[in-house]
């Protein structure tokens, strides 16, 4: 598949902005992901601590990363459905991999995908993404729809954060140094996409 370029910006050592990256692929990734949650359905998930997140969930891939009261890990099966998580699709595979490798992350091989629906209000508060088995592999984040403000700092919850606004088609590769960065996700504001109406969908690949 052929990518055009993106333009690059190191947010932070190892953390990249391809603004726009995923574009030329958008309303593709969009009609997988229809597919995906009507096999395995977007749900809301409880975290450890009992209250529910604010973003629907589902996944795709050989492992799909699941929340409830028992905590936060990988499952290779859909605990509503007790099947295998969808298939993870090419395009979603190709995008994962070519975005790694723009951002100098060569042997990225993601076994799970993440998609997180955010509707009017959602939210996600600060946290680091620490339930894979080896930091040295980044992760890719993909942007569709609606924009939103997003948020990373340092290793630290109180490190100093960078602000920056995601828009439709942006990646973003967080690897090496920033890849146990804390980050967070604003909250998102009423809008009519032409994609993807009233929300952002947010892919992030993993290798678990
Ligand atoms: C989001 N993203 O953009 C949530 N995690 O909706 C994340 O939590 C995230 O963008 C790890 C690496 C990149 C991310
Ligand atoms: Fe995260």
């Amino acid at each position: 598949m052929l990518f055009p370029r993106s333009e690059v910006i190191e947010l932070s050592p190892g953390a990249f902005l391809l603004r726009g990256a995923a574009e030329s692929v958008a309303e593709r990734l969009l009609v997988e992901i229809q597919l995906i949650i009507t096999e395995s359905p977007l749900r809301t998930v409880m975290t450890p601590m009992g209250k529910p997140m604010s973003v629907e969930m589902t996944n795709c891939g050989e492992l799909g990363w699941v929340s409830d009261l028992k905590g936060y890990r990988y499952e290779n099966h859909d605990p509503i459905t007790s099947r295998p998580w969808p298939k993870m699709p090419t395009v979603f595979r190709d995008l994962a991999r070519h975005t790694a490798e723009t951002a100098g992350y060569t042997d990225f091989r993601p076994d799970a995908c993440l998609i997180n629906r955010y509707s009017v209000g959602s939210k996600m508060g600060l946290h680091q993404d620490r339930d894979e088995k080896d930091f040295s592999q980044p992760i890719v984040s993909v942007s569709l729809g609606l924009p939103i403000i997003f948020q990373f700092g340092g290793t630290h919850r109180t490190n100093p954060k960078v602000k920056i606004e995601l828009h439709h088609g942006d990646v973003v590769v967080f690897g090496g140094a920033s890849r146990l960065a804390f980050h967070s996700v604003g909250t998102l504001r009423k809008g009519d996409h032409p994609l993807t109406k009233s929300y952002r969908f947010n892919l992030t690949f993993r290798q678990s």
